[in-house]
């Protein structure tokens, strides 16, 4: 089987600069050799090519509509190429706002997917109600059907329209989440496991349900997006929204232990790694190895180890 990182360089869907410098520091922390290791065939796209638009004005308090929705629109065309043509897809960001396209592109090939969005955040705010303006926090608004009529029409996103149900979409590390998003949560009847339900539950409880949740009806593709701010902000510093309380390690690698159990990851996003943000070269080596273990164990990678069929005993 062949994997393609995807790496599109790209930070318009927030406002702090740098996040776009991921995909190469997750790159040069040695993502391609590790996936090799793992036996994949592994085929590099390169950074997408992504234009700043001129006129981009505001719409109400959202920047960059017009940057971000293109953006998002070429990164749509690759990722359904990639899934297309048969293989494991994994997109470095950039920002969250990327999932938009991600997912668009994974659903046109698949579009009986089901999305895992693990995040300190829910980014489920409509432009009516970010407090940021800010379009990574507002990616998930934009693929649920549910919200379909309380999103207005955002400038740069008329190639696409809304596909994804609420009942196909699990959130998983939830710690900082506006009052907005919670009562579309709580509205749409949303699963998820708030880091609450973590230290309650268990993680593997709580992948238990997820996965129950999401594949007992019928087996399917997965979605993994995974925003690296879900991790504890000791482990990952170098991201634009640190939230305190965030996944250990183990509780991290468990989550995509699981989903390669499945063996129906499609695709995986790994975003808001900003290499421009940590307070020295060690938090941010410490941020982009972390990316590489969580992407290495999401593709087959294991902590009790491994071998061929049928070895002997050297
Ligand atoms: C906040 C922060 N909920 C917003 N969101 C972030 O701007 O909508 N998402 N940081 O990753
Ligand atoms: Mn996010
Ligand atoms: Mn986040
Ligand atoms: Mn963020």
């Amino acid at each position: 089987s062949l994997m393609r990182p995807k790496p599109p360089p790209f930070s318009k869907g927030q406002k702090r600069r740098g996040v776009e410098h991921g995909p190469k520091a997750i790159r040069d922390a040695g993502l391609v050799e590790r996936l090799s290791n793992l036996d994949y065939a592994v085929h590099d796209f390169g950074d997408l090519a992504f234009k700043h638009l001129e006129k981009d004005e505001h719409f109400m308090h959202v920047p960059f509509p017009r940057t971000v929705g293109r953006a998002n629109q070429l990164l749509s065309g690759a990722v359904s190429g990639a899934v297309g043509a048969g293989h494991t897809c994994i997109m470095l960001g950039g920002d969250h706002s990327l999932a938009i396209g991600s997912v668009e592109g994974h659903a046109q090939q698949c579009p009986d997917l089901c999305l895992i969005w693990v995040d300190a955040h829910a980014d489920i705010n409509t432009p009516l109600t970010s407090p940021s303006g800010n379009l990574h926090g507002q990616s998930v608004a934009f693929l649920l059907k549910d919200l379909q009529n309380k999103m207005p029409e955002v400038p740069g996103f008329s190639w696409m329209k809304p596909f994804l149900s609420a009942r196909d979409l699990v959130y998983i590390g939830l710690r900082d989440v506006d009052p907005g998003e919670h009562i579309i949560l709580k509205t749409l009847g949303i699963q998820y496991f708030s880091m609450r339900d973590i230290d309650r539950m268990g993680i593997q409880r709580v992948m238990e349900v997820t996965l129950d949740h999401l594949l007992a009806r019928k087996q399917r593709p997965i979605h993994l997006s995974f925003d690296i701010d879900a991790f504890d902000p000791s482990l990952a510093p170098a991201t634009g929204t640190p939230v305190n309380g965030g996944l250990t390690y183990r509780e991290g690698i468990y989550v995509t232990e699981e989903i390669h159990n499945t063996g129906l990851l499609s695709v995986m996003d790994v975003v808001e790694v900003n290499p421009t943000l940590g307070a020295t070269p060690e938090a941010v080596e410490a941020t982009t190895s972390l990316a590489v273990d969580v992407i290495s164990s999401a593709l087959g990678q294991t902590r009790e180890g491994a071998h061929i069929a049928f070895p002997k005993i050297p």
